[in-house]
């Protein structure tokens, strides 16, 4: 895969965020490095890729998604990463998780992929977080929240203690197989230019595409993200006092991370999860916060690359209605941050009553929060989870 160097990147702290760039070819060739090759780019051969790879787990979330679309998710998941799927699907009247595991059964059988499946809503989560101290995912009835952000979370507390060294995300609900398998060569392409084993990488869908009429439209921006990006490079302008456009992927549900960072950042519920790393990474490692909680992190650096993939995103289009709430929930992390002054809360109060996602006088909730994982004991949980979880389904490892 060959991408374009990075020729910007600001540095904020122990923060390093590249500029976006782009994948120039889906395959470059044979050889890796920049030494001797097209000046401007990096190449990663496929054998580098695979090798960084074989050390990834690939959490996909679920819900209520059509089996065949997640089927085409897993087929473009490169063979050497390790599946783990968190679903949240509904169980009644039809059971929709029985009719997922049968697809991933299926295709368990067929290729002889090691796979990890649970519900999100299993009842053996309460006493297996309990125990492992990281309580934090349960609701008052008990049982784990519903929520995007709870069910990636559940995701890297099984990958913690799974071990890789590399951690990505891929949604299920992605129609085009090429495109899953580009985002997790893009991951393993990020780690291997990073040199901190502090490093995030972050996808930035090139469009949104939409069937309109006879053909496809590519539209360039999705509303929410392009929005939530604007008050983000505020949010940096506040620490650096220069405005920027470096962040674009603010909303990013595909991305991965170094088992080492998923210890030591926070996360949050919801779609609000994403905007939130970003905003947790803002406060904890800029140096306005001493004594830093994760010195180590200071010493080696936190690296942040955003990859424009090649291929369109084409994923199932819910109805509108929900687009508001979002927008909501994406800037509440930015609205509630320690960073934020009072001209930038009433900016983002301004904005979303024009979009019609709050009424005039109405409070801009706080997004809920869950901790870092470092102190957690994963191997307490996934005992207690292979005692009793009802869902948990192990096959291959
Ligand atoms: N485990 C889990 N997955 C979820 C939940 N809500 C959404 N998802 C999955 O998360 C991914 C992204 O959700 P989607 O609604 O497509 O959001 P969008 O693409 O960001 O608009 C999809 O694969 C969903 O099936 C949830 O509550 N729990
Ligand atoms: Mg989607």
């Amino acid at each position: 895969m060959r991408i374009e160097m990075p020729k910007y990147m600001e540095r904020l702290g122990a923060l390093k965020i590249y500029e976006l760039q782009k994948v120039l070819e889906l395959s470059g060739g044979k050889s890796s490095g920049v030494k001797g090759d097209v000046p401007g780019t990096i190449n990663i051969s496929s054998v580098d890729l695979e090798e960084i790879i074989s050390d990834m787990t690939i959490i996909i979330p679920v819900k209520d998604e059509n089996p065949k679309v997640l089927e085409g998710v897993l087929s473009g998941i490169p063979h050497d990463a390790l599946l783990v799927i968190v679903s949240n699907s509904r169980r009644e009247p039809i059971d929709r998780y029985r009719i997922e595991l049968d697809t991933v059964f299926q295709f368990y059988r067929l290729t002889h992929r090691p796979f990890l499946m649970i519900h999100q809503r299993d009842l053996a989560w309460s006493d297996a977080l309990t125990e492992a101290g990281y309580p934090y995912l349960l609701g008052e009835d008990g049982i784990v929240r519903n929520g995007k952000g709870e069910g990636m979370v559940l995701g890297l507390l099984i990958s913690k203690y799974l071990g890789r060294k590399y951690v990505g995300f891929i949604d299920s609900d992605n129609y085009i197989p090429g495109a899953v398998n580009e985002y997790v060569n893009i991951y393993a392409a990020g780690f291997y230019m990073s040199k901190s084993p502090y490093t995030m990488v972050r996808i930035k869908w090139p469009y949104k595409t939409k069937f309109v009429g006879k053909r496809f439209y590519f539209r360039r921006r999705g509303r929410v993200s392009e929005i939530t990006n604007k008050f983000m490079n505020l949010l940096v302008a506040r620490i650096t006092k220069f405005e920027t456009d470096i962040i674009k992927t603010s909303n990013a549900g595909e991305h991965a991370m170094t088992l080492e960072l998923v210890d030591r950042i926070g996360y949050s519920s919801g779609f609000s999860i994403e905007p939130y790393q970003i905003v947790y990474m803002l406060e904890e490692y800029t140096g306005i916060k001493t004594p830093p909680q994760f010195r180590e992190v200071y010493e080696k650096g936190l690296e942040i690359y955003q990859i424009e993939p090649r291929n369109p995103h084409i994923h199932e289009e819910r109805d509108e209605s929900h687009i508001p709430e979002m927008m909501k929930h994406s800037l509440s992390t930015i609205y509630h941050s320690v960073l934020a002054d009072e001209s930038i809360k009433t900016l983002i109060e301004r904005e979303l009553i024009s979009r019609g996602a709050l009424k005039p006088g109405e409070k801009i909730p706080r997004p809920k929060t869950y901790p870092p994982l470092i102190k957690t004991s994963t191997n307490k949980m996934f005992k207690t989870l292979e005692e009793s979880a009802e869902t948990l389904i192990i096959r291959g490892f």
